[in-house]
């Protein structure tokens, strides 16, 4: 039986450019990334991907705005968790990125992701959210730095 953990993950883009992350410390530390976290007791998932966005690099995106346009399922070798990984999109919020103690903010030209420093399986759905298409992957990790097997598809609706 694996135990799921659901998570957030937030991407916020304007004029071909999307919003990425710095993470400077825990979980995929030194790794570019969408904002995100892990749900707190009683928040509804677009709560929880609201507040992480504004805690990690403090611009505000209203509840309404997120759309969700992917789903994540990661799972590591030896590991009884699935990481239940909810992502949402948006091009409206308020604010200007400002580095704080998790995330150091930066804008990347759509055409330029560093995907040399960021997560393995973003290579592979990336192209699927910068197309605006809605996709569910899910990924079974060797360890940190391998995918050992991974299934990708393009969703119709969430
Ligand atoms: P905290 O531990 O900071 O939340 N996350 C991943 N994102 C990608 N692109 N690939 C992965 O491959 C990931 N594993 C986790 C979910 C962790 C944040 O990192 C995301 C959360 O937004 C394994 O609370």
């Amino acid at each position: 039986m694996l135990l799921k953990k659901v998570y957030t993950l937030v991407f916020i883009s304007k004029d071909q450019q999307i919003l990425l992350g710095l993470k400077k410390r825990g979980f995929g530390v030194n790794k570019w990334n969408g904002f995100g976290g892990k749900l707190e007791p009683n928040e509804t998932i677009v709560e929880a991907a609201s507040r992480e966005l504004k805690e990690e690099c403090c611009i505000r995106v209203k509840t309404t705005d997120l759309k969700n346009i992917g789903h994540l399922e990661f799972t590591f070798e030896g590991d009884k968790t699935m990481m239940e990984v909810r992502v949402f999109g948006s091009k409206l919020f308020e604010g200007i990125p400002r580095e704080t103690e998790e995330m150091l903010p930066k804008w990347f030209p759509c055409n330029n992701i560093p995907f040399d420093d960021m997560w393995p399986d973003d290579r592979i759905w990336f192209p699927y959210m910068l197309k605006g298409q809605l996709f569910y992957g899910r990924f079974h990790y060797k360890d940190l730095d391998t995918i050992l097997n991974y299934h990708i598809e393009e969703l119709k609706s969430m």
